[in-house]
């Protein structure tokens, strides 16, 4: 059956500005906290950096005239920080404006609605050197640029959002230590978790403020789909557990004005939250048009007893489970068909989140702002194909199938779902894995800054192009 989509529904890809800019030394751009961390042995796992990336910096000309081809009707980019505010004294870098005021335009003329993460993980290294988002100066420093980018691009930009996935900048940054700034401490990981809502909080009123009630904002969080293994009492309750720390955190204060007091229980053992100011809850709880929900995998989870403790020390283990010492919550091996990032492929957990989440909040908009797969693509040279090479990626193509299909459901269960946002334009820096994985729909060859389309692109392509699935 065909599922027609509402006439408006906005399809886009996305990127993240140290995932594909380069040109880190260029127009008085200054350090992130992704530039040092990359100079750690073993940090990022083939030793490279985001110094060429994508070359977007130069070639976004080239890569828009990419998403005039795709149909695509939006672009969700992201602006680095430090090419703004290079400094720790307030210096607004001019240079830096004029690049995203080109970029921009270069976008509208295409037609292609820009859809501005204000912060997308390059934190000015000057800021982690007082503290990061372990300190609540760094809160109020994003509200100071976010009005910088609200004064200077506000015209321009379709859609802002103010954050992307502060879960990864909290629980992998400051956490596990996986992410920049790599820092392995859970009481501070959970202060990052307040300070990156209030940074929303105010970056949105800062925006606000700037512009208008009119103004368009928004917020990106990767809220985790949790699945008991059983019905039984105790797995639901490490379930309820896993939900708590990953989710109810930043949806909890940011559409409800209040932290859940069960969280600060769990998490006893870490912190007293004395990080959370009087009025705190109400400055991050904003009036937003829409929420931005990137969705990749699920993660199932069951009651763990003390004998499993040992299992906290295991690394996989970490990385999935944001609390890991002194826990309820086992989170399972992921099973069935994974990707090359080692996620499993469960489209209905997406269907599950957009329902669940529009019954709960049934004013808010919501859009699939990322959503894709990493795969170990070959290129394959083919005459008809244009610069004559495709990459054939039949598993891409079927994730992309299942997981629009997905979005379907949910539209017809009644889910207010305006967008879906494809999870990269481009191949790209995937962050601790470097470039040795691939999620772009095009590829990049990193030698030559080729652009070469893969079949997803042009399923991509054709879903937009009828509107339909
Ligand atoms: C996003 O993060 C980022 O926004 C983007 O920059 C990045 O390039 C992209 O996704 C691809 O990674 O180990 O099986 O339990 C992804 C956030 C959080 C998704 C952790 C997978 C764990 C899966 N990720 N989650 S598992």
């Amino acid at each position: 059956m065909t599922y027609t989509f509402p006439h408006d529904f906005m399809w886009g890809t996305a990127t993240a500005s140290y995932q594909v800019e380069g040109a880190l030394h260029e127009d008085g751009r200054t350090p992130c906290i992704w530039d040092t961390f990359c100079t750690l042995p073993g940090a990022v796992a083939d030793g490279s950096s985001g110094q060429s990336a994508c070359d977007q910096y130069h070639r976004y000309p080239e890569d828009i005239a990419l998403m005039r081809e795709l149909g695509v009707k939006a672009y969700r980019l992201s602006i680095a920080w430090p090419r703004i505010m290079p400094d720790a004294g307030g210096t607004i870098n001019q240079l830096g404006i004029d690049h995203y005021r080109r970029e921009l335009d270069a976008l509208r003329e295409a037609g292609i609605m820009p859809v501005v993460t204000v912060y997308h993980w390059d934190l000015p290294q000057y800021l982690e050197d007082h503290g990061g988002w372990a300190s609540r100066d760094t809160a109020l420093r994003l509200a100071d640029y976010a009005d910088v980018l609200a004064r200077e691009l506000g015209d321009r930009v379709g859609i802002w959002t103010t954050l992307n996935e502060p879960w990864c900048c909290a629980y992998l940054g400051y956490g596990n230590g996986e992410h920049a700034p790599g820092v392995r401490d859970y009481g501070k990981a959970l202060a990052a978790v307040h300070h990156l809502n209030l940074a929303h909080g105010l970056g949105a009123q800062a925006i606000r403020a700037r512009l208008g009630d009119d103004a368009n904002i928004s917020s990106v969080l990767n809220l985790s789909v949790n699945v008991a293994e059983t019905d039984s009492e105790a797995d639901r309750a490490a379930k309820r557990r896993a939900d708590l720390i990953a989710n109810e955190v930043f949806l909890g204060p940011m559409f409800e004005g209040r932290y859940d007091p069960e969280i600060f229980e769990a998490t006893k053992p870490y912190t007293d939250w004395s990080f959370v100011h009087d009025g705190d809850e109400e400055r991050i709880h904003q009036p937003v048009q829409s929420l931005g929900v990137n969705f990749y995998s699920t993660t199932h989870v069951r009651h763990r007893g003390p004998e499993a403790a040992g299992a906290a020390t295991d690394a996989s283990r970490l990385r999935r489970n944001p609390m890991p010492a002194q826990d309820i919550v086992e989170v399972l091996p992921p099973a069935g068909e994974l990707t090359a990032m080692g996620w499993n492929q469960e489209p209905r957990g997406l269907t599950t989140l957009l329902t669940e989440l529009s019954e709960r909040f049934p004013g808010l908009d919501l859009i699939v702002s990322e959503n894709g797969s990493a795969w170990d693509d070959e290129v394959t040279l083919e005459p008809d194909a244009p610069g004559g090479k495709i990459v054939h990626d039949p598993k891409r193509v079927a994730y992309l199938d299942a997981h629009v299909r997905a979005v379907v459901d949910a539209l017809q269960s009644g889910a207010k779902v305006k967008g879906y946002f494809a999870w990269s334009l481009l191949d790209n820096f995937e962050w601790a894995l470097g470039y040795s994985k691939r999620f772009g729909i095009i590829r990049v060859d990193y030698d030559t800054q080729e652009r070469i389309w893969k079949d997803s692109a042009l399923r991509f392509r054709q879903i937009v192009a009828d509107n339909a699935i």
